[in-house]
């Protein structure tokens, strides 16, 4: 198929599951063609199949604010007619979804049927969609899409309970490439961060309110004082510098480095002990399937579809958001010599039900299903 995908090409988990997602299908022999304002950040992989269109917005000294929605779905309008696409597969509800319509109704006048697949993966309902200033168009764009999917259970759940969804949701899981994503032999890179064989612990996120960083520095630092244990702080954003001040108060600032935006993440889970995410809401948590991919325990909240992820007990533990001690307790059960490698390889096991050729072909049945219903 010819397949169009739109998302954000920022450093946030909706924008790599989408770049996986295409990869795969490109690999498969699909024709994927990225439009985007920006190179998708994983979308370094050459291949005949795989094609970028830049979205650019013109400014204009009377926009306060440059229409890009509308840029978007005139690029889509674009592409769709000129590559004769199947089907556009948008990311995120807004504004994909809705321009995603816009484009669809501009090409019906032109005589072109193409179908929209939405994929709702979490902010775009839980925090940003359900604000009034958006919701009506969220709901609409939900609605009137050919097909929709959502990346967990719990997201299916929480898009009907906030919003008036007529519409089928599908949930098709986010996951992982275990060919990338595996534990590779790095014990030069552990032995330069952890001289003393310390525990290596990590959070990887985009640094937003919602991640609750404070409680990842909380809690590693009163783990500290009771074993030896350093912490990675991978990914950039918003609350990065405060955490950094924080940091700085609470404990040794030599026990934790800020990596920033890395793109071989996977070199860096190889070598970790344990991923902590503190989120107050998750509908996934696919950077957390990422490490339990490279045989890394988690310790987790435990709100929206990180129940569908973390099994409490087994791959690690889920506390309740913001509860310092029982994530602290729980994090020295799992990093303890007699409990570790059980907890790694149930970790391991667990990621493999997420494997990208499993979940790909659910994509291909909507793909399928989205254009059989036009
Ligand atoms: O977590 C973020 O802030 C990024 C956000 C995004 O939209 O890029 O991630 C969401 O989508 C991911 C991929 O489907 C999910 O794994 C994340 O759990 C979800 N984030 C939240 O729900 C907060």
């Amino acid at each position: 198929m010819k397949i169009g995908i739109v998302c954000y090409p920022t450093y946030g988990g909706s924008g790599v599951m989408a770049t996986e997602l295409g990869m795969g299908l490109a690999k498969k022999g699909h024709k994927i063609h990225f439009i985007t304002y920006a190179q998708p950040t994983r979308l370094d992989f050459l291949s005949e199949n795989l094609f970028y269109h830049e979205v650019s917005v013109k400014d204009y000294p009377l926009f306060e604010h440059p229409p890009y929605e509308i840029a978007l779905a005139a690029r889509m309008v674009d592409v769709v007619e000129y590559e004769k696409l199947d089907l556009l597969h948008v990311h995120y509800a807004i504004p994909h979804a809705s321009a995603g319509l816009l484009a669809k109704q501009i090409l019906a006048t032109k005589g072109i049927s193409i179908p929209i697949v939405t994929t709702l993966h979490g902010t775009d309902i839980t925090l940003v969609g359900k604000e009034a200033t958006y919701a009506s168009v969220v709901t609409y764009a939900i609605n009137q899409s050919d097909v929709v999917t959502a990346v967990s259970n719990s997201l299916r759940s929480d898009t009907y309970l906030l919003f008036n969804i007529q519409k089928k949701i599908k949930v098709i899981p986010n996951f992982v490439d275990i060919e990338k994503f595996k534990k590779q032999h790095k014990d030069h890179f552990k032995r330069a961060i952890c001289p003393n064989g310390e525990r290596l612990m990590v959070h990887i996120s985009n640094f937003r309110k919602v991640k609750r960083v404070q409680d990842v520095i909380s809690v590693f630092c009163k783990v500290n004082k009771h074993m030896p244990v350093k912490l990675l702080l991978v990914g950039d954003g918003p609350e990065r510098s405060e955490m950094e001040k924080i940091t700085r108060e609470a404990c040794s600032i030599q026990d934790v480095r800020f990596l920033g935006k890395m793109s071989n993440v996977e070199e860096i889970l190889s070598v970790c002990d344990l991923f902590i995410m503190t989120s107050e809401k998750e509908s996934f948590g696919l950077a957390a399937l990422e490490a339990m991919a490279c045989q890394v325990p988690l310790i987790s909240t435990n709100v929206g579809g990180l129940l569908e992820l973390n099994q409490n007990g087994v791959t690690g533990y889920t506390c309740n958001v913001g509860d310092i001690e029982d994530m602290v307790q729980k994090t020295l059960h799992v990093l303890h010599k007699d409990n570790l490698s059980k907890f790694k390889a149930a970790a391991y096991k667990k990621a493999l039900l997420f494997e990208l050729s499993e979940i790909m072909p659910m994509y291909e049945k909507a793909y399928e299903a989205a254009c059989t219903n036009l």
